[in-house]
């Protein structure tokens, strides 16, 4: 993907250049018609073009009345927020919806690792994912957090299915070859791709599957869905 601080004058966020369509066009299956209307959905929920925390938090906890959505949704902001301006674009926005709705394997679990990773250099450790866990939890309101339940237990229990005995840190690599291979560390750290697999939910209910609910909401308008 490009690499968007590549320093052109400022542009309009409200505006859809032939650039961006370009770009969503390669990485995204969304033909230019489908695009255009995601686009027009986009600007009728946020006119200037910019999806802000507090904007994306408001939608999100609409789909989870019962549970404590605010800091999962904060990671969530975090990954779809690719050049960190703290704000969401259309066209992040628009990749993130891609990859939701047609996206395999493991190009989910791509955007999970991206979710965990929230300093962004490829790599996460037992801090990263113990936060996230903790965040999950909350929004799926469990409240059972003891025994092989508790956060650092799963990240134990995940190290060890990982391989990684001496060393803290797992590569982004590392993490989508050992979800790819191993069912379990995919129904822990992934669970909305588990739900492919086996059509049983786990009891972590959501994850990535968080952001597709979001995006259709915001776009409830859009041509796409
Ligand atoms: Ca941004
Ligand atoms: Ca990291």
């Amino acid at each position: 993907m490009g690499n968007k601080a590549g320093g052109k004058g400022k542009k309009d966020p409200a505006v859809l250049t032939d650039e961006d369509l370009k770009m969503l066009k390669i990485n995204t299956r969304y033909t230019e018609e489908e695009i255009q209307a995601w686009h027009a959905g986009f600007l009728k929920d946020c006119p200037s073009g910019k999806l802000d925390k507090k904007q994306f938090l408001n939608v999100y906890k609409k789909f989870y009345p019962e549970g404590k959505a605010d800091k999962y949704c904060n990671f969530v902001f975090k990954a779809f927020d690719t050049d960190n301006n703290n704000w969401i674009d259309f066209t992040e926005f628009l990749l993130a919806v891609g990859v939701s709705q047609h996206g395999n394997l493991e190009d989910k679990l791509k955007m999970a690792f991206d979710i965990y990773d929230q300093n962004k250099d490829g790599e996460i450790n037992r801090k990263d994912m113990t936060k996230i866990i903790e965040a999950m939890y909350d929004l799926a309101n469990e409240e059972d957090r003891s025994g092989e339940k508790a956060p650092d237990q799963r990240v134990d229990l995940i190290m060890k299915r990982l391989n990684k005995v001496k060393t803290d840190v797992v590569r982004r690599n590392e993490f989508i070859e050992g979800c790819l291979r191993d069912e379990l560390l995919r129904k822990i750290l992934a669970p909305n791709t588990a739900l492919a697999s086996d059509g049983q939910a786990s009891n972590i209910t959501t994850t990535t599957s968080a952001p597709m609910h979001t995006t259709t909401s915001i776009n409830e308008t859009g041509a796409a869905v």
